[in-house]
């Protein structure tokens, strides 16, 4: 069993008490991957370009409009589907297929035009003096995201009243941004805040100490789901009429938290947007895009089985690259439901052993990544190829003028300003029977700017000239890279160690750490430090990454375990901080520990000791070649349905929908 199904799980019981633990409900707050509770939701954007230009131009919602790039097509509206318009075709095969469609070409900078991009009527034909700019939809999507900031932070704030202000004090959502037009979000501390709101009896305290006993069952019998709500149907032996548990109470939340941030987005910038809603990143995110555009869908965990078992394996994220090929051929087949008839210890013979137990996992729906709010960019580049070749340093230095200004914009979105994250490196890419680069620091003095990114970039040129035979070129790019933090404050420590107003006010102005540092990565010495900083966030809230490849890279490299009671923050650094709350010394781990922080530090090792025992069983049912498809429905059914995706659930006795409001 995982720690995702809920102990005793016996899915034709009535419930009497919950499944779930108050330890359980109590890891919401912290996000932690281990509890069966969390609610995770993954937002993408509809035709994300297409919609950009719609409110740019003012485009009526149902006029069919494509973004186009050169010939290419890059973005479909929705208005423009119907007519069989898709990426495949060309900008002329669209207007065959839709006479009346709006072919909006992308923004270019312009040869000789200065660093200032432009939309222009001609670029389509101008390939050779153009350089497409996407900051347009780049600074869309920054609006997109604030604005869902916002609306998350409303549910921080709002749903707390005096009573229960000392537990949910700080607590906010972490909201990942996973590229130009989706994001993630960990609103488990949001559902945690709304849940002891509504829901006294769950309350801190109100078990008598004992936190592991079963939670109060939910007092209503019926779940009443919103009309906008898509659900996926349940697994083969599950019921509507059921009796709700407070899983299905956490995805009535989480569905209300969603649809209210996609509201905002749509009130405020005029954007539609779709959402999945789920207990983990992959099932969230193969929910966003079942039911496009601008709805949402909801994939209870009874709904688990039913839902994966209909899905090829390769869609799953990370598995759609090499890692999926290679296991396709190794298993013979594409199928998620084929691949519940193979062992841990099938998996094992031809994979390693970590790649193995996440693919297990993965396809039972058990996936423990985190909501990272780290950002994901580790170098910008700005680049063009030329047909025919360049062959002079003047043509040369016009392009890295606008390279400069397109590198320099994104820096700008990148918070270079508020000096909160500059590049260490600049480099210059250049191509003519065969690639050369040339890169030298960036002078950490001075102020970055456009002209400073120029300067470097000739002086880089330059070096290449010296290098001899210079020309003809056929390909020129600027790149910066090594990012590090402008900030000396540590976001980690602030959800955790710091509350209230102090973690209010390390937040304001502090960002992610170095994004350019890998956890495996050796490091330089100068940024140990400051990633070392990170652990006591990794100690409570990731503590479970040693069974948890999936990363944003392409093909998983499961993580080596991290040190288990990895807490290096020192005491002097919390003093430095400000933090002189008082401590004790965990018998467990035997690391200072604030007072107050006593119950969430000993929830983490339970966490640990959940996670051990998982890795146990694990490693028993390979021994003993247990059937694969009975261990992960959360309600312990082990079933599966057939297809299973993007269907609304029936309204019945146990699960209704509102009357549109
Ligand atoms: N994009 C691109 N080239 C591609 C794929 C995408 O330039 N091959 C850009 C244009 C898209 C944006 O990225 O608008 C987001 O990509 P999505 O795959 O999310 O597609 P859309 O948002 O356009 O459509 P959907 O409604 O299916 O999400
Ligand atoms: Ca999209």
């Amino acid at each position: 069993m995982s720690s995702e199904d809920p102990p005793n799980a016996s899915p034709n019981d009535a419930v009497k008490r919950s499944r779930y633990t108050h330890r359980q409900l109590h890891l919401l707050r912290q996000g932690s991957t281990a509890t069966p509770l969390r609610a995770i939701a993954h937002i993408d954007l509809d035709a994300f370009y297409a919609q950009c230009e719609m409110v740019r131009l003012g485009t009526p919602r149902d006029t069919p409009l494509a973004v186009r790039q050169w010939e290419s097509l890059i973005a479909i509206n929705y208005a423009a589907r119907p007519f069989g318009i898709s990426r495949m075709m060309t900008a002329a095969e669209a207007r065959k297929a839709c006479p009346n469609i709006i072919l909006q070409h992308v923004a270019t900078f312009r040869e000789g035009e200065g660093g200032r991009w432009a939309y222009r009527d001609d670029s389509f034909k101008n390939i050779k003096t153009d350089k497409v700019s996407l900051d347009p939809y780049r600074a869309e999507s920054r609006k997109i995201l604030k604005t869902m900031k916002e609306a998350l932070e409303r549910w921080s704030t709002n749903e707390s009243d005096g009573e229960i202000h000392r537990f949910t004090h700080g607590l906010s959502a972490a909201l990942e941004k996973a590229s130009i037009d989706e994001v993630f979000i960990d609103l488990s501390p949001l559902v945690y805040i709304v849940l002891l709101q509504r829901y006294p009896e769950l309350r801190p305290g109100s078990q008598d100490g004992d936190r592991d006993a079963e939670l109060p069952p939910p007092p209503t019998t019926a779940v009443q789901w919103h009309p906008e709500d898509c659900l996926i149907d349940l697994d083969l032996h599950e019921r509507e009429e059921d009796d709700p548990d407070w899983d299905d109470i956490v995805m009535l939340i989480g569905a209300e938290i969603v649809r209210a941030v996609r509201r905002a987005v749509w009130d405020n910038l005029s954007y539609t947007c779709s959402a999945g809603l789920a207990r983990n990143k992959m099932l969230a995110k193969l929910g966003s895009a079942c039911n496009k555009p601008d709805k949402q869908t909801v994939v209870r965990n009874r709904a688990v089985q039913h839902f994966l078992g209909g899905y090829k394996f390769t869609q799953i994220r990370m598995l759609g690259g090499k890692l999926g090929d290679q296991i396709t051929t190794f298993f013979g087949t594409e199928k998620v439901s084929d691949l519940l008839n193979v062992t841990l210890e099938q998996f094992r013979a031809k994979l390693d052993d970590h790649t193995a137990s996440w693919l297990y996992g993965i396809i039972r729906g058990d996936d423990r990544s985190e909501v990272n709010p780290r950002t994901q960019i580790k170098s910008m580049l700005s680049a063009k190829s030329f047909r025919p070749s360049i062959n002079s340093l003047e043509q040369a230095e016009k392009w890295l003028r606008i390279f400069a200004a397109d590198i320099y914009g994104r820096l700008v979105e990148d918070g270079v300003l508020e000096n909160r994250r500059r590049p260490r490196v600049i480099t210059l890419h250049h191509r003519t029977a065969q690639t050369r680069s040339r890169q030298i620091p960036i002078p950490a003095a001075n102020t970055i700017d456009e002209n400073l990114l120029f300067e470097l970039a000739k002086t880089l040129m330059r070096q290449v000239m010296t290098d001899g035979q210079p020309w003809p070129c056929s390909n020129l790019s600027l790149s910066v890279s090594s990012f590090e933090d402008g900030v000396s404050k540590n976001k980690a420590i602030e959800g955790f160690l710091l509350r209230g107003d102090q973690a209010k006010s390390l937040h304001q102005g502090s960002r992610p750490r170095d994004a350019d540092v890998s956890p495996n990565e050796p490091l330089p010495p100068e940024k140990k430090r400051r990633i070392d900083d990170s652990g006591i966030k990794r100690f409570f809230a990731q503590p479970l990454s040693g069974d948890n490849p999936v990363t944003d890279q392409e093909n998983p490299q499961p993580k080596e375990d991290q040190d288990d009671t990895g807490l290096p923050v020192e005491a002097s650094e919390l003093e430095a901080d400000g933090n002189t709350m008082p401590q004790y010394t965990c018998d467990r781990c035997s690391r200072p520990i604030p007072e107050h922080e006593r119950e969430e530090h000993d929830d983490w090792h339970f966490a640990k000791d959940l996670e051990l025992q998982e890795r146990q069983e694990a490693r028993d049912a390979q021994q003993q070649s247990r059937p694969a498809a009975s261990s992960s429905s959360s309600r312990g059914s082990g079933t599966r349905g057939k297809g299973g995706r993007g269907s609304r659930g029936k309204p019945e006795r146990g699960q209704m929908r509102l009357a549109f409001q």
